[in-house]
C-alpha cells in the first residue's frame, strides 16, 4: 500500500527553463501536485503521480553531467574500477547524457542510450547512440545488430523511469548470462540524514534504497548482490544487479548496508513523518533567515541552477522577492528564467561578482569544489547561505 508523507506543493517541470516570460509563455507553463509516498511492501519512496516523460525528456534537455569538475572525475574513477572488476566486451549506459562516463571506453565497446535528442546529438559521432527511451523495444533493435551487454551502467536515469517492469524485463533481455547492471542514484538513506528533500522532483519519480531495489528486482528474475556508498550527489548508492542464475553472490557489504537501513527505519512509514516535520521546518528557517539578510538590505544570489532548487524555490515561494538572479556556467540555462519561480539565470562572469553579499548554495552538492573554486569571494567577505544539512550560512 503506497502512503503520502510529503507534500511539496505544486511544482513546476524541473528542466523547464524559460526563454521568456512573456503571458503566452506563463500560461502554458506545466505545473504538478509534487506528493511523495512509501510503499509500505517493498519500502519504494516514490512521486505519487509522474509526469510523463515524454515532456520532460526532449530535444531542449539543459543538465549536462560533464559540468562540474568533481562529476568528471567521479565518472572517470567509476570507468576505470568497473573496467578492473568486471572485464566488459562491451558496455552500455542508460541515460549517457553527454557521455562523461562512455568517453573512458574504447568507442568500439561502448553504446550510448539518450532519449533527450540534444544530448544524443552530442555523442552520437563519437560513439554507438540510440537516441531513444529505454524499453523492450529498443533492447530487441539493439540486440538485431549487437550481441548481449556483459556491463549495462545507468547513473541517475533508472529513478527516472516510472515503468520500472518495462526497465527491468529490458534489462534482462540484453543482459549476458554472467553480465551486471551498475546503477547509481541518490539514496534515500542520505536524503533522510541530511534532509536534502530537493531531491525530490517530477525527475526523481523514485529515491531508492538497497531494501527497495532488493525487493524490486527480484520481481523480474533479478539479484542484487552487491551494494557500494559513493558520495556523488549528497549520498548515493551503486547497486550490482546479475541475473538469478549467474554466479555471483551476495557481498557482507550489501548485507551490511541492509542492516543500517532498517536501523534507520527505511523501512516503516513512521520515519518518513519524522522526515516531512523536518522538512516544513527546513522551509520556515531558510525564509526567516532570507528575510533577515533582506532586511538589511543585502544582495542574495543563488548559485548553480539546479533541478534540485526548483523544489526548493516553488516550495518555500523564493522568487525575485530574494534573490537577484541565479548564476549557472551551464551556457544553454543562461540568460533563461528559472522554472515556476521565474528567476533569471546569468553566467557566473556577468552575475557572480563583488557587488554579491549572499550566494545561496543551489548546488550544495558541489559545496567542496564551490568552496575552493569561490575564495576570492569569501576573502572578500562574501557569504554562501545552504540548507543542507541545516539551514545556516557557510563560513
Ligand atoms: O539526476 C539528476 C542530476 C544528476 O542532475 C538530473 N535529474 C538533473 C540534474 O540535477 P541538478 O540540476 O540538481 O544537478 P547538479 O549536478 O547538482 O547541477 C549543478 C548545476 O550547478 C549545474 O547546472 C552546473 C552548476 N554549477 C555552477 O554553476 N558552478 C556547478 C558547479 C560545480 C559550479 O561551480
Amino acid at each position: 500500500m503506497k502512503k503520502n508523507f510529503l507534500n511539496l506543493g505544486k511544482q513546476p517541470i524541473a528542466n523547464s527553463f524559460l526563454s521568456s516570460i512573456s503571458k503566452k509563455s506563463l500560461r502554458s507553463e506545466y505545473f504538478y501536485k509534487l506528493l511523495v509516498s512509501f510503499d509500505t511492501k517493498s519500502f519504494l519512496v516514490s512521486v505519487k503521480e509522474p509526469v510523463n516523460p515524454k515532456i520532460q525528456y526532449t530535444d531542449k534537455y539543459a543538465h549536462r553531467a560533464s559540468e562540474s569538475k568533481t562529476m568528471r572525475a567521479a565518472f572517470k574513477t567509476t570507468a576505470l574500477k568497473l573496467q578492473k572488476r568486471f572485464k566488459p566486451k562491451m558496455i552500455m549506459e542508460i541515460g549517457s547524457n553527454d557521455g562523461v562516463f562512455l568517453k573512458n571506453f574504447p568507442k568500439k565497446k561502448v553504446i550510448a542510450i539518450e532519449p533527450c535528442k540534444n544530448l544524443a546529438e552530442i555523442t552520437k559521432n563519437k560513439f554507438k547512440t540510440y537516441p531513444n527511451f529505454w524499453n523492450k523495444k529498443l533492447s530487441k533493435k539493439i540486440l538485431k545488430k549487437n550481441s548481449k551487454i556483459d556491463l549495462i551502467f545507468s547513473a541517475n536515469t533508472i529513478s527516472h523511469i516510472p515503468n520500472l517492469k518495462e526497465t527491468f524485463q529490458a534489462i534482462f533481455n540484453i543482459l549476458s548470462e554472467n553480465g551486471v547492471l551498475v546503477i547509481e542514484d541518490p539514496s534515500l538513506s542520505s536524503i533522510i540524514k541530511i534532509n536534502s528533500y530537493d531531491q525530490f522532483y517530477d525527475e526523481h519519480v523514485y529515491v531508492f534504497s538497497a531494501l527497495a531495489i532488493d525487493n524490486i528486482v527480484k520481481r523480474y528474475n533479478l539479484l542484487l548482490f552487491d551494494v557500494e556508498k559513493i558520495s556523488n550527489h549528497g549520498g548515493s548508492l551503486r547497486y550490482f544487479i546479475c541475473k538469478n542464475s549467474s554466479n555471483y553472490k551476495k557481498t557482507l557489504r550489501l548485507k551490511n548496508i541492509i542492516e543500517e537501513e532498517k536501523k534507520l527505519g527505511l523501512n516503516n512509514f513512521n520515519t518518513f513523518k519524522e522526515f516531512a516535520k523536518k522538512v516544513h521546518k527546513s522551509k520556515k528557517q531558510l525564509v526567516n533567515l532570507l528575510k533577515k539578510i533582506k532586511k538589511k538590505n543585502k544582495k542574495i544570489i543563488s548559485y548553480g541552477a539546479t533541478y534540485k532548487s526548483t523544489t526548493v524555490f516553488n516550495y518555500c515561494r523564493l522568487g525575485i522577492n530574494f534573490f537577484h538572479y541565479v548564476t549557472d556556467t551551464t551556457k544553454n540555462k543562461q540568460g533563461k528564467f528559472t522554472p515556476g519561480m521565474h528567476i533569471p539565470i546569468l553566467s557566473p562572469e556577468k552575475g557572480f561578482n563583488e557587488s554579491v553579499d549572499y550566494a545561496f548554495l543551489g548546488a550544495w552538492n558541489f559545496k567542496k569544489e564551490i568552496l575552493t573554486k569561490e575564495k576570492k569571494f569569501i576573502k572578500s567577505g562574501g557569504k554562501f547561505i545552504t540548507h543542507v544539512p541545516k539551514v545556516k550560512i557557510v563560513s
